[in-house]
């Protein structure tokens, strides 16, 4: 908690040892995170997802250098999946590091997967709690668009940015029915590659098909063309980010998301509180044992679970 102060004054060095602590939760985590709650709210929130190998990294890379040179800090959590897809995330992530350190405006976290998905998705969501405290203007949040977890995390952007590239496989194209549904914008990535404009057509056959994005009546998610690599695109799709940022606000979007994220945390949290007491009061042991009774078709799960919470002590009456 003493790192509070020293966070809002901007110490890097203190705003990556909270981001620590976060990370590995635990009651001290919480009383800087309530701390840190009321700084929070000013910083814009994008998500980049997509599947593995899009060019995500290099993309968040020149995106980010080209809102330093507009004048806004950024600050960059990399959620590494630890997939088995990972081939290109050290490589994007070293050349990031290269070409981002240094510069006191930009301030860059990776998050491992420790303990669960579920874990991390609350992790990340409290690490960009952090860096909005801490004052960045933007907060680019990369994702692989793998799981439901990391759709979580897409979640609690203000504005996701869904990456593809033309030319992957099958077992790709079945993911992106649920990254298109986040989407806000779409970026065919790696433009260089034959196949692209097709790839962007085929994405707004889906989009005509599909609509209903988050319910957002007045805005369709443009379909933007990219080559991240040598930065072709970028000014767009920076442009579309602030587009869409405008369209949040001026919607009254914006609150009903800041209400809707609200909801969501709330929920997760009692979820993980209540559940855990729970676990405390009745004992694993004893949950063993209704595991046991149910497994048998002894009692129904329903029941059980009425049962525990009624405090019902012991299944099999030892
Ligand atoms: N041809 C081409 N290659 C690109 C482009 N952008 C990125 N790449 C390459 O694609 C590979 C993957 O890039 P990354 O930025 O690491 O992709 P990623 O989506 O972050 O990857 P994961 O984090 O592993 O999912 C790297 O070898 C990049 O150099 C592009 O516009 N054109
Ligand atoms: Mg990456």
């Amino acid at each position: 908690v003493e790192l509070v102060p020293l966070v809002l004054a901007g110490d890097r060095r203190a705003l990556a040892r909270l981001i620590s602590y976060v990370e590995d939760d635990g009651p001290p985590a919480r009383a800087a995170l309530a701390a840190l709650f009321p700084h929070t709210g000013s910083a814009h929130i994008v998500g980049v997802t997509g599947a593995p190998g899009t060019g995500k990294s290099t993309l968040v890379n020149v995106l980010a250098r080209s809102m330093r040179a507009q004048g806004q800090t950024v600050g960059i959590v990399a959620v590494d999946p630890t997939s088995p897809f990972t081939g290109g995330a050290l490589l994007g992530d070293r050349v990031r590091m290269r070409d981002l350190a240094g510069d006191p405006g930009i301030f860059i976290r990776s998050m491992a997967t420790r303990g669960s998905l579920g874990g991390l998705a609350q992790a990340t969501g409290d690490a960009v709690k952090v860096l909005d405290a801490a004052g960045f203007d933007v907060i680019l949040v990369e994702t692989v668009g793998v799981g439901q977890a990391e759709v979580d995390i897409a979640r609690t952007a203000h504005t996701t940015v869904v990456v593809e590239a033309p030319g992957l496989g099958d077992e790709v194209q079945a993911l992106k029915a649920g990254l298109m549904e986040i989407a806000d914008v779409l970026v065919v990535n790696k433009a260089d590659r034959p196949g692209a404009a097709q790839t962007a057509r085929a994405l707004e056959v889906t989009l005509d098909l599909g609509r209903s994005t988050k319910g957002q009546a007045g805005w369709r998610p443009p379909v933007l063309k990219a080559i991240a690599l040598d930065g072709t695109g970028v000014d767009e799709l920076l442009e579309t980010i602030g587009a869409h940022r405008a369209y949040l606000r001026e919607s009254g979007l914006l609150v009903r998301q800041e209400r809707e994220r609200a909801r969501a945390d709330l929920m997760s949290l009692l979820e993980r509180e209540l559940v855990g007491r729970l676990v405390e009061r009745v004992g694993v042991d004893v949950l063993e044992r209704w595991v046991d009774r149910i497994a048998d078709r002894e009692v129904d799960a329903y029941s059980a679970v009425e049962m525990i919470v009624e405090g019902e002590r012991d299944p099999r009456g030892v």
